[in-house]
């Protein structure tokens, strides 16, 4: 079916977030980056698979290094200039966690690459809601789909540009009004609890798709719940919802679920 997106089309742009919905960036690439840069600062903290399970439960890595603290060395988390130490170990963590990305270590979810090359084809907008530091996309983005593909989304909005980090909506409303587009007008791709509830706090029909670390969360409100976006060779499964009899995530799915 040839797609016609004119201004009055029921779906001009599609908002992804970053980790867990276009790659599976936390096990195996966050929380590696968080231990190398405590091992660096010769603090003898590890966050293992399951305490950083328990830890993605507050959004963004300062925010995260502050409860932690607070929860595990509660001591620690008096100190003065607690702001500015917390800053700097998150600057190291995200340089291995940049290093992590540019070696090529973590790949795209099934699905996300056609989907995106897809919503282009068919000039639908992408943009990007995440709260992880900006320069962890472009780093996601060009070592998985090449140098140029930042400019490819209209809108990349990350990391501290607002004030409220998710579940708040902020990012998705500051990635709205840049993109100049009502909710109704957009959907948004997500992968945890925190997430749907700031993309439908800002209004956006949301579908998601679930990973190892969110697939018990709670995603009342959904218009979706997959396993993962699909690819012709791969189906998805469907958790939740009317998948339309698709197998894969492409425009005319997402355009069904504007209905
Ligand atoms: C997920 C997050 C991020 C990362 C860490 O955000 O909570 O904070 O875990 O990134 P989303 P930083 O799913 O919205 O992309 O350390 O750069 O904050
Ligand atoms: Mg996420």
């Amino acid at each position: 079916m040839t797609l016609r997106i004119d201004r009055y089309s029921p779906l001009r742009a599609v908002l992804f977030d970053v980790d867990g919905t276009l790659a599976d960036t936390e096990r195996d690439g966050h929380r590696l980056a968080f231990n190398a840069a405590f091992e660096k600062l010769s603090l003898d903290w590890e966050w293992d698979v399951e305490l950083y399970g328990e830890l993605l439960a507050v959004t963004g890595g300062k925010e995260r290094i502050r409860h932690y603290m607070e929860k595990y060395v509660p001591a620690e988390s008096n100190k003065a200039g607690l702001d500015s130490w917390i800053a700097s170990l998150h600057k190291a963590k995200t340089r291995h966690y940049v290093a992590l990305l540019e070696s090529g270590k973590i790949p795209l979810r099934p699905g996300v690459g056609r989907l995106i090359q897809h919503l282009r084809d068919s000039k639908i907008k992408i943009a990007i809601a995440t709260t992880t530091t900006p320069e962890n996309v472009t780093a996601l983005l060009k070592s998985t789909l090449g140098e140029d593909s930042p400019g490819w989304f209209d809108v990349i909005g990350a990391g501290d540009i607002v004030p409220g980090k998710k579940p708040e909506p902020d990012i998705y409303l500051w990635v709205l009004e840049r993109l100049g587009l009502p909710a109704h007008q957009c959907i948004a791709i997500e992968d945890s609890e925190n997430g749907i509830r700031a993309s439908l706090a800002a209004g956006l029909d949301t579908v998601v798709t679930v990973n190892d670390y969110t697939r018990l969360q709670d995603f009342s409100g959904a218009r979706l719940l997959l396993s993962d976006l699909g690819e012709p060779t791969q189906p998805f499964t469907v958790l939740e919802g009317d998948a339309h009899g698709a197998v894969w995530v492409d425009a005319d799915l997402l355009l069904k679920l504007k209905d």
